[in-house]
């Protein structure tokens, strides 16, 4: 009777613990099906880049690793949000052009009203990441979390950043107090608006700078604010992804001393709508090039003043250029490739000049 009763208790206990075993699975994708859903966009770059030893975080091939791979290599995403990947592209950035940003906005707004998705994470190489950073900022109206990541050492490196800034950029992406907070960039733990954000050095780990300063910083699993944007973008622009096919082109010419008008005679001679003049100090144009600019705005081509130094300050208007006489327009605190992407879309609706110096003044 004894041994009949502790075999009776003994399967009692399996299939107790059988039951438990199935409880602690349930509970398990349960809580994985209650987390965030994020989509990967991945589109190349030095985050997908390889080395051929751990010694250089330098020289290396970028755009390799697959998006399967960039997610199986960072296993802690599966304990921030369900992540599923696809892979767009598989360039390095510089390489980037008008219909690579097109179909890219285009695939963002696509998902980001998806009741499936809650956030959006685009790894992307650094060189021009805040220019397709600014794009999605002002043309995907969604107020989910829409991030983009990239990593300036290979993940064949050692000390390689791409890992955690890829782990960052989806619990930022997964965090609902994200939301409604513009096309975000997050790197080196820090946060920061796809607005502002601007690459300052080709070769360290800490090589994006926002002027004003990051929103906020995300730091073992937690994000936090101290800013937030206060120029319109997203579901507050007026420019949106879904009904724009083409971009027009524009170019920016550099200034500096001895310059002489050729790049501007030559971009509009190829076709640009507009010429972005990175100037020096307040924007400003060498005496010998003004003719030339005022020639080409009477041509219809529409001229932005820009600046080289930019960073923490702003061009200003009628200064030492007659800005209302000559109907140009002063970029405000937008360097020149960030004046490049608003210019293009500007356009892209047929802005006037009033227009898009309103528009230099909003976004
Ligand atoms: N060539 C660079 C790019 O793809 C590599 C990088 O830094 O991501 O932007």
């Amino acid at each position: 009777m004894r041994l009949l009763s502790s075999l009776s208790f003994a399967g009692v206990l399996k299939s107790l613990a059988g039951a438990l075993a199935a409880l602690g699975l349930a509970a398990a994708v349960q809580a994985q099906a209650v987390k965030p859903q994020v989509m990967l966009l991945a589109t190349g770059g030095t985050i997908a880049g390889a080395g051929a030893t751990a010694a250089n975080s330098a020289s290396y091939q970028a755009a390799k690793v697959p998006v399967d791979k960039l997610i199986a290599g960072v296993p802690e995403l599966a304990g921030v949000a369900q992540v599923r990947g696809e892979q767009v592209f598989q360039i390095a950035s510089e390489s980037f052009t008008n219909e690579h940003l097109l179909t890219l906005g285009q695939r963002v707004a696509a998902l980001a009203v998806q009741a499936d998705v809650q956030g959006i994470v685009i790894t992307h190489g650094t060189d021009t990441l805040e220019e397709t950073a600014y794009f999605l900022h002002l043309s995907v109206h969604t107020d989910k979390p829409v991030v983009l990541v990239g990593s300036m050492r290979p993940g064949t490196a050692l000390s390689a950043d791409g890992a955690l800034n890829l782990l960052n950029a989806v619990t930022v992406a997964a965090d609902a107090s994200a939301r409604g907070k513009g096309v975000l960039v997050v790197m080196n733990d820090e946060i920061h608006t796809g607005r502002d954000v601007t690459k300052m050095v080709n070769i360290k780990t800490e090589a994006f700078k926002s002027p004003w300063g990051p929103l906020g910083m995300v730091v073992e699993g937690k994000s936090h604010w101290f800013r937030a944007p206060v120029k319109r973008h997203t579901t507050g622009s007026e420019f949106d992804i879904t009904r724009i096919r083409t971009l027009p082109r524009v170019d920016i010419a550099y200034g500096h001393g001895n310059v002489g008008d050729t790049a501007y005679k030559a971009f509009a001679a190829a076709g640009a709508k507009a010429v972005i003049h990175a100037g020096t100090g307040n924007g400003s144009v060498a005496a010998g090039v003004v003719p030339a600019l005022r020639e080409l705005r009477a041509q219809g081509v529409q001229i932005v003043r820009s600046a080289r130094v930019v960073g923490g300050g702003f061009v200003i208007r009628n200064a030492e250029q007659p800005d209302d006489q000559y109907d140009w327009v002063a970029a405000h605190d937008l360097n020149p490739q960030k004046a490049r992407i608003l210019t293009m879309l500007a356009l892209s609706q047929g802005a006037d000049s009033k227009t898009l110096q309103r528009q230099f003044m909003e976004y």
